[in-house]
């Protein structure tokens, strides 16, 4: 398909149709179009200057667009329906992407830049239809189609340009970035393949490649005009300039060709519509026809093979790092690519004699150490390329970047071996090491006072040096990326409270203690227009119609006047009826995948996130053996007086994570017999819904009532669908760790059902090994497993064996020793459900609560504390309603 070209002026073709940009007041229940679209839409479609609805003109729009674009004359799926109206709100996009760049062309404001390898985005339309306030027009354009917006949405593949927590909170800053006028782009890696498709067979899971580009993607615009040469590789030369200055001279061995493709980011109810860059990696030659004509056909297509594989693939591990060569090559091929793309903007308004203008006009935030490469690029270009000296190029290099980390993990840490660092980017290495020389002479003076003692001042500047010996393997050295961007950012900041702590207490304590104003603490959040106004629209229109106007989807703080409706039988009753309308949806899907009606009268029991030993979905399931092998032990009269659970979990294991993927096994395996079990399955279902992404989320969250974060206390960073559940009133289980601490201050301690050690007391467990609380219901438990009970023991047996107290180290993630108080608090959440009113009220104050945790709040503290960035508004689109 002819992929159509963006000028920056506007797109011919297709008249366009003059729609209202939409406000945020006056109407309310605008939220819920999707219920009510028919009914509605015509009244909100726009009306155009000549006073008409445009409405036949936006279905003339989508036939003609599957018509010239697709050759279709008529629209007869979803899928069609999809393509068509994809196509043409793609225009109204570009339209807006135009407007707000040539205002901020105009006003050349100070930039934010996020560099991320990772932007789970999920998918477009319906996000990119509301955020433009384009609903009324398509709903009513599409009914008249014979289509259900909701039936085209689906026709959408994910971008699932992520594996999870850190990927999502990018795509949830961009609309946050927008939605607040902020001048910001992201900056990533358009792979060809995003993360894997998950499947079971035979209830193990099983990867399948992510072919999400087959029919072309609507939502991007190939930038022909925007491409930048990335080299690898090679050797450097030292050169003595005209003026006597040694310059070092990089020739790569290797070049690709780094092609952009701009992804428009529509603000909710403001003109402003920013951009995610994404860059493909391209083969300088894309085939050697000398090659082919000798006969090498391999070596004809192979600059092309080797270019593209660049950008081909997603690395799928959410904690541990691959530590592949590709994978460096990945991280340095966007980040060069960015850093000269800003650059030369900067230089084509502020000429090359101005760097020091730099950090008042650019600011790029590092979404963990992955783009942290960017610290020596930033050098590399103000030193050897644009000529600057030295220091001067180091005091902007550390004014511009900021670094964000997300996890306590030390295996996610990375740190890349010298020789490989070497051998792929030479000169970076080098000058990698001039930084340490720099920052390890500066430690030495600084500690002078401190540590007067050489030896012990040599034992801390080894531990703090960026370039230090491999603990595992002492020939080895390593570059400890996240030392490089601690040393090389202004901001250094964790995503919860109780994780920046742990950063300041622990990971980071030494640079801390030099640097104390470095570290701040920046608690993540969620864009409430897709996870809740846009994925549960009933839930939306319900709170609009509460509070009488729908201002809280860009003012969330504005839902704590729900408190005061809490305890309203009234108000409880319409809530109740939208989420077991919800529960009713989340059925059908269960049907759809696992053939089996579940009683949605029973509690919706969710634990959906990747799959992770330090998350404890195997704890869950152990309870959930617990609750199955009491109803077994109870007389159907007892039975009756349980309550029914319907327990879902739905996770990714990273492809080489062998005990995840045991775990995976064990929830369908437990799941298939509990849910074949005459005596129990009225009373307890399990199910592992496979292939758990954005989209799944949208359409479970809304559904759940009770859903879990029991991570080990002060292993999950922040969590994020911890905040996405609270939003849709759902209740939450949860250890003291990560946000979950602050949702419970938020939505009030005693509405939130907390277990397990602390994190202080973590480690002294640990040494005295005091760490295994036995329990005869576990005991039992672990029998039955290796017993058997639920097939498959041998694969079962290192699961087993990895929380049994035998041996050292073992259960480090403390299952053992959090199980009993767990049970008890499942007990409290069976004793709370029994009280629907007291359940109905602690759900309304979860979303009264939930205010602090959008994505709003995380980026105006990011633009107030970090980047000092401020607002710049495009005007109002002429006719519009801004
Ligand atoms: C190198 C392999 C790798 C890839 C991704 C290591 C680590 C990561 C991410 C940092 C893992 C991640 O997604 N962390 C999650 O980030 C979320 C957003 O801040 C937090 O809410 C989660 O607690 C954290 O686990």
């Amino acid at each position: 398909m002819a992929q159509r070209q963006l000028q920056l002026n506007r797109v011919a073709g297709g008249a366009p149709v003059a729609t209202s940009r939409r406000s945020t007041r006056l109407v309310p229940g605008r939220t819920a179009l999707r219920v009510s679209a028919v009914a509605e839409a015509d009244k909100t479609a726009a009306i155009n200057k000549s006073g008409t609805s445009s409405v036949p003109a936006t279905t003339k729009d989508i036939e003609n667009k599957l018509r010239y674009l697709f050759g279709r004359n008529e629209v007869s799926t979803p899928n069609d329906a999809y393509q068509g109206t994809a196509w043409s709100v793609r225009e109204r996009l570009i339209d807006a992407f135009n407007k707000t760049h040539e205002h901020w062309k105009k006003e050349d404001p100070k930039f934010i830049y996020y560099l991320s390898a990772e932007f789970l985005m999920g998918r477009s339309l319906t996000n990119t239809v509301f955020n433009l306030g384009l609903q009324g027009d398509y709903a009513t354009a599409l009914k008249e189609l014979g289509q259900k917006m909701e039936q085209v949405a689906e026709a959408e593949r994910d971008a699932a340009l992520g594996n999870g927590g850190l990927g999502r909170l990018a795509a949830c800053f961009l609309d946050s970035m927008a939605t607040l006028d902020l001048p910001g782009w992201g900056y990533g890696i358009r792979y060809k393949y995003g993360m894997f498709k998950q499947a079971l067979k035979d209830g193990y899971q099983q990867e399948l490649p992510d072919i999400w580009l087959t029919s072309g993607n609507p939502w991007e615009v190939r930038r022909d005009d925007v491409r930048h040469m990335v080299g690898f590789g090679g050797r450097v030369e030292r050169r003595r300039e005209a003026g006597g200055r040694e310059v070092a001279v990089w020739t790569p061995a290797e070049q690709v060709i780094a092609q952009a493709y701009d992804n428009p980011i529509p603000g909710y109810s403001t003109p402003t519509t920013s951009n995610l860059r994404l860059w493909d990696a391209l083969p300088l030659s894309e085939f050697d026809l000398a090659a082919f004509n000798a006969g090498d056909y391999d070596r004809a297509m192979l600059a092309r093979e080797r270019a593209e594989a660049i950008s081909a693939v997603l690395y799928p591990n959410d904690s541990t790092p691959e530590g592949k060569e590709l994978r460096l090559k990945q991280q340095y091929f966007f980040v060069c690519a960015s850093l000269q793309d800003v650059l030369s903007r900067f230089k084509a308004t502020h000429g090359s004699a101005r760097w020091d203008l730099l950090p008042s006009k650019a600011v790029f935030q590092l979404n963990d150490t992955h783009p942290t490469i960017a610290v020596a690029e930033l050098m590399r270009l103000l030193v050897d390329v644009e000529g600057l000296e030295w220091d001067e190029a180091w005091g902007i290099t550390t004014k511009c970047l900021n670094y964000t980390n997300h996890t306590v993990m030390p295996e996610a840490l990375e740190k890349w071996p010298v020789k490989v660092m070497a051998k792929m980017l030479p000169r970076h290495m080098e000058i990698i090491e001039v930084i340490n020389e720099g920052w390890t002479q500066w430690l030495s003076a600084h500690l002078a006072s401190e540590l007067p003692a050489p030896e012990e001042r040599a034992k801390r500047i080894a531990a703090m040096s960026i370039i230090h010996e491999n603990p595992w393997n002492k020939e080895e050295m390593l570059v400890n990326m996240a030392y490089l961007a601690v040393v090389g950012s202004s901001a250094v900041n964790g995503v919860a409270a109780i994780h920046s702590n742990i950063v300041k207490d622990e990971i980071f304590n030494d640079f801390y203690k030099i640097f104390p104003s470095k570290f701040q603490n920046k608690t993540n959040g969620v864009t409430p227009r897709r996870w809740l106004a846009w994925c549960n629209p009933e839930l939306a229109d319900l709170i609009t119609q509460q509070l009488g106007s729908d201002a809280w989807i860009n003012d969330t703080e504005q839902l704590t006047a729900l408190r005061t409706h809490a305890s309203d039988p009234a108000f409880q009753q319409r809530w109740a009826a939208v989420k077991s309308a919800k529960k009713e949806r989340l059925a059908g899907l269960i049907k759809r995948v696992w053939g089996e009606e579940v009683n949605t009268a029973a509690l919706f029991d969710i634990q959906i996130k990747r799959i992770h030993e330090y998350k404890r979905q195997y704890l869950n399931v152990l309870s959930i053996i617990w609750r199955y092998k009491q109803l077994k032990r109870m007389s159907p009269q007892q039975r009756l007086q349980a309550v029914p659970r319907v327990c879902v979990i739905g996770g990714k294991a990273a492809s080489a994570y062998d005990m995840a993927k045991r775990i995976i096994r064990l929830v369908t395996a437990v799941g298939s017999v509990i849910n074949a079990d005459p005596d129990t399955r009225d009373y307890l279902r399990l199910y592992f819904l496979p292939d758990y992404n954005v989209s799944l989320a949208e359409t479970i969250i809304p559904a759940a009532e009770l859903s879990q974060h029991i991570s080990t206390a002060g292993t999950e960073a922040s969590g994020t669908s911890n905040m996405k559940f609270a939003l849709n009133g759902c209740l939450i289980i949860g250890t003291w760790d990560g946000a979950n601490i602050e949702i419970a201050e938020e939505t009030g301690v005693e509405n939130v059902f907390v277990f397990g050690v602390r994190a202080e007391d973590i480690n002294g467990l640990r040494k005295e090994r005091k760490n295994f609380k036995t329990d005869p219901r576990w005991d039992e438990i672990m029998r039955d497993i290796e017993g058997g009970m639920f097939g498959d023991k041998e694969y079962f047996k290192p699961l087993v064996d990895s929380v049994n107290n035998m041996k050292v180290g073992n259960d480090w993630f403390l299952l053992a020793n959090d199980f009993a108080a767990y049970l008890d608090a499942q007990q409290q959440v069976d004793e709370c459900y029994r009280d629907q009113a007291e359940w109905l009220r602690r759900s309304i104050m979860y979303t009264a609560g939930s205010g602090k945790f959008s994505s709003d709040r995380t980026i105006r503290q990011y633009a107030e504390d970090i980047w000092h960035v401020g607002p710049c508004r495009p005007p109002p689109a002429a006719g519009g309603q801004q």
